[in-house]
């Protein structure tokens, strides 16, 4: 695996997983998103992700990818992150995100906007 493969599963802090293809040469990849936290009214589905990253030889690469959650809810995700190692040579993804939510007039749109951030690490480290 190159240095800043993303491919496989990971998990953040809150218990959401998801699963990442491997890229392209160009660095686009796909994914599956399984959020453990909602409060929509329709229960959790898998949901899919579209990303680009770079292909540092670093390891320290930048990303984004964008989650559709159309399956139970009208809202998009987009994220923004870096893989770096740890100390201990654990890979971590540090991420940025931003929540749309659909509202239902351009009175409510200063509301539609949701910020925070995660981390990822590795769920099953196959060593290659
Ligand atoms: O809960 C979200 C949602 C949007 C409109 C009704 C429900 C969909 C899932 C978002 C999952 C977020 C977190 N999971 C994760 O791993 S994406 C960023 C976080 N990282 C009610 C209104 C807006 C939110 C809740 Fe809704």
């Amino acid at each position: 695996r190159g240095k800043c493969n993303l491919a496989g599963w990971w998990q953040n802090e809150l218990g959401s997983e998801m699963l990442v293809f491997n890229a392209n040469s160009k660095g686009n990849f796909s994914g599956e998103y399984y959020t453990a936290v909602s409060s929509a009214q329709k229960p959790i589905e898998t949901s899919p992700l579209r990303g680009s990253q770079h292909l540092d030889e670093d390891g320290k690469c930048t990303f984004g990818f964008t989650v559709n959650w159309s399956k139970f809810s009208d809202s998009t995700t987009v994220f923004v992150g870096q893989r770096f190692e740890d100390h201990r040579g654990q890979e971590v993804l540090k991420t940025g995100w931003l929540l749309r939510h659909k509202v239902n007039s351009l009175h409510d749109d200063w509301q539609a906007t949701r910020v925070g951030t995660n981390i990822f690490t590795r769920l099953n480290c196959k060593e290659e």
